[in-house]
């Protein structure tokens, strides 16, 4: 599908946050870090790097004229740190220069003297030692302690879950200009325009107003640049202010993977009961969530995993433990799924599990226990639709479970030393922030009196497509040609208190935001064609392009009627708000309404493994998605398969690895291994479910943004009932990523 963005992606023609500031003449920032994960700093000698010509100044925390703050939900991060260091990579001063290289030389000559102070890595000896960013919480429902004693089956068991790099493409930057009055323009590769202007002006000590915050599209996001990229804009606007000149800062590759968070890591224990028939009765589980050495958005992520502790399925009797454990690592951040994938992924191995026990297929437990309308979450709210038995149920037809299985098992009979395997992932996931003041989004829509439109909202390009989807809105609003709608960049003095393009509700909020600006400049337009026909509004309508009424034809189009509109003095903008009716949660009981809706689906992966190499290839991903009725679906299809092997990646080859002081050893794309072309499933095939349903989402669409990298949790399973069919009698062990080193080592040590 031909789209403005697509089309200047492949010219080379899109501008990135740096090419905004190709030709300026500026300085360039580089920032001096901490080596070590949790010290005291005893002295820093910045005189060498002073005398260095070329350098313009140096900053730490003393030169901060505001509030050396950037905590969002909890105000307990430094932009540049004060007496101690909590992780390494820590922003101890910044180092401007005329040049990137000669700022970096600069800071490479700092001596910092640190006295040592013992870290902590993991988040169980964080808990056993109650180092804690915020007090632990638990959601509960049923009767846990009563359940056991009904229960045929009970397992017990424990999960390891690594973390995740986002490996967006831009690294993290912005450049900032100084403004008249003291102000300035910050250019910003941020996901949260609105953070960024708060935070900075904060740091500066200015109202909000003298900060004008500026984003015109990002080379990818998945989270990393939520909260983020503040801490880079706010730097360079500190260093724009005091030396009046245009500053700017793009992090090398390695030094982005060094020093910004990541999904979080989680440590798992689980136990979980059954009838004998497969019917789940109880689950208790506890999360421990390496948050790292500061708040961010740790507590908003932990507060999903509890939301989706029992995933797609309907479990009558559970407990939910979740605690964010304050560890001397970066402090990890959003990354697509929110917490939400880390919990899945617990649960899903206990089920796993418990058909082993129980000696049948996981899949057999997953499709009796699915969710289904009105069946209650732990957090109180009620399933709202069928949509998760209807997902599996089409893919079952569809594909036929049992026969790939089948297929699988005897293939695996006459191949001895390669072993195929299939497994199934079902997906419900809840869509709006779960704190609810974000759910709110707008959008400012110009109608030029030439016909063409221009429209901007609180949401940023990423690459996910959401502005050609707000195009979609208008054009379909009005009537009109979609080459006709031009998106401007998201700018804090057009929209103002936006919530971060985030929670996959991007499209859902600023799409809503943008139906409802069309749909008041279009009662406009009406109101002025039934005035002059002498008619009602309800008669008029405009269709291709053509202004109708009563059903025929009248002698306006699109263009002639907007221009006599104009002429007639009558205003061709509007500015509306959308916020997400019903939702509610209450902390204190820890239930609520917490989403507008689930999205749902079904995957169903297999896989080949070469079990004398350890290496494997993802064979087929065969999913059933539930868009609702997508407005896109080009996009959406986009979005799936790069959601998918991103899911994918987390569970199999993207590994991190500290040192034993904290550093991060992989920190170069030739150690941190992500999926590529080759490493894509063979087959990605990829059917919608057929909706005819009002939804929540613009144009009754569904969010599509995180949801579908849980199906990658299939590959991760179908991996293990690959080696158990290799090795049936194998402890299996689930301490993710499962690297083909780790394959080889399962297959060869021994568990039993
Ligand atoms: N797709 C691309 N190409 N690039 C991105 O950075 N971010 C993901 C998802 N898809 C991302 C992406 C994440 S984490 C979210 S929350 C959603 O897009 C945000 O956009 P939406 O709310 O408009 O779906
Ligand atoms: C999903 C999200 C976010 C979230 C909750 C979700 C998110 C986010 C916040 C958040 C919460 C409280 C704050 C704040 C942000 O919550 O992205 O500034 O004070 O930023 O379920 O994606
Ligand atoms: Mo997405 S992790 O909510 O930016």
């Amino acid at each position: 599908m031909k789209d403005y963005d697509v089309l200047l992606h492949v010219k080379g023609e899109s501008e990135f946050t740096a090419d905004r500031a190709a030709g300026m003449e500026m300085l360039h920032i580089a920032i001096l870090t901490s080596t070590s994960a949790h010290a005291k700093i005893s002295a820093i000698n910045f005189d060498d790097a002073r005398k260095i010509p070329g350098v313009a100044g140096i900053f730490t925390e003393k030169d901060i004229p505001g509030n050396n703050e950037i905590g969002n939900i909890i105000a307990d991060e430094p932009l540049l740190a004060k007496n101690e260091v909590h992780h390494v990579g820590q922003p101890i001063a910044i180092i401007v220069a005329e040049s990137r290289d000669l700022a970096k030389k600069a800071a490479n000559s700092i001596r910092v003297v640190y006295e040592e102070l013992p870290p902590i890595f993991t988040p169980r000896e964080a808990h056993a030692k109650g180092s804690f960013i915020a007090p632990p919480r638990t959601f509960s429902l049923g009767d846990i302690e009563g359940a056991w004693k009904n229960c045929d089956c009970i397992v017990e068991g424990s999960v390891e879950i690594g973390g995740q790099e986002h490996l967006y493409l831009e690294t993290q930057n912005a450049f900032a200009t100084p403004k008249e009055g003291g102000g300035v323009k910050v250019y910003s590769s941020s996901q949260s325009p609105t953070a960024v202007q708060k935070t900075t002006a904060g740091i500066l000590g200015l109202p909000m107003h003298q900060v004008e915050v500026d984003v015109l599209r990002l080379g990818g996001g998945f989270g990393g640049k939520e909260d983020q990229a503040t801490p880079y804009a706010a730097m360079a606007a500190l260093a724009a202010m005091i030396l009046k000149k245009p500053v700017q800062i793009v992090l090398k590759r390695e030094e982005d993977l060094c020093i910004t968070g990541k999904r979080h890591p989680y440590s798992s224990d689980y136990k979980i009961g059954l009838k004998k028939d497969g019917t789940i009765l109880a689950y208790d589980v506890k999360f421990f969530q390496n948050s790292g050495a500061s708040a961010d958005l740790s507590t908003a992520i932990l507060e999903r995993t509890l939301l989706h502790t029992t995933g797609s399925y309907f479990i009558p009797n559970v407990r939910s433990y979740a605690a964010c454990c304050r560890t001397n690592l970066v402090p990890n951040t959003a990354y697509r799924g929110f917490g939400g994938p880390q919990a899945m992924l617990v649960l899903e191995s206990a089920i796993w599990k418990a058909a082993e026990k129980l000696g049948i297929n996981p899949v057999v437990l997953q499709k009796k226990n699915l969710s289904k309308k009105g069946d209650e979450f732990p957090y109180g709210m009620k399933n709202l639709s069928d949509n998760a038995i209807k997902c599996f149920e089409q893919a079952d037809k569809k594909y036929d479970i049992a026969d790939i299985m089948e297929n699988a098992n005897k293939w695996n009979e006459s191949h001895p030393s390669k072993k195929k395997g299939v497994a199934v992932m079902p997906l419900c996931f809840g869509i709006s922030f779960t704190s609810t003041f974000l759910n709110q989004a707008s959008s400012l829509v110009h109608v030029y009196n030439d016909g063409s439109v221009g429209v901007t909202t609180g949401a940023i390009e990423m690459g996910q497509g959401v502005n050609a989807k707000i195009r979609t809105v208008i054009s379909r609003v009005f009537s009109i040609d979609i080459s006709r709608i031009k998106s401007e960049s998201t700018n804090t003095t057009r929209n103002a208190n936006t919530s971060p393009t985030a929670a996959s509700s991007g499209a859902d909020l600023n799409g809503n935001a943008t139906r409802i600006a069309c749909e008041d400049i279009l009662s406009r337009l009406k109101a002025f064609v039934a005035d002059q026909l002498e008619t009602s509004p309800e008669q008029v309508e405009i269709k291709n392009e053509k202004v109708l009424c009563g059903g025929k034809e009248t002698k306006w189009n699109w263009t002639s009627l907007v221009n006599d509109v104009y002429f007639s003095r009558i205003g061709l903008s509007s500015l509306a708000h959308y916020a997400t009716p019903k939702i509610f949660f209450d902390k204190k009981i820890e239930k609520g309404d917490a989403f507008a809706y689930h999205t749902f689906g079904t995957a169903i992966a297999e896989v080949n493994l070469d079990c004398l190499r350890g290496t494997y290839e993802v064979e087929s991903m065969k999913i059933i998605h539930d868009a609702g009725q997508s407005i896109h679906s080009v996009i959406d299809r986009g979005q799936i398969e790069g959601a998918v092997l991103q899911g994918i990646g987390w569970l199999t080859m993207e590994e991190l690895v500290y040192g034993k002081t904290g550093k991060l050893l992989t920190k170069d794309l030739s150690s941190y291994k992500i999926p590529d072309i080759y490493f894509s499933p063979k087959e990605i095939s990829i059917e919608f479910l057929e909706s005819d349903e009002p939804n929540a989402g613009a144009l009754n669409s569904k969010a599509i943004g995180e949801p579908p990298f849980m199906y990658g949790l299939a590959v991760y399973f179908a991996l293990q009932n690959a080696i158990k069919a290799f090795r049936p009698k194998i402890n299996t062990i689930f301490d993710t990523p499962l690297t083909p080193e780790k394959v080889l080592l399962s297959l060869f040590n021994d568990h039993q």
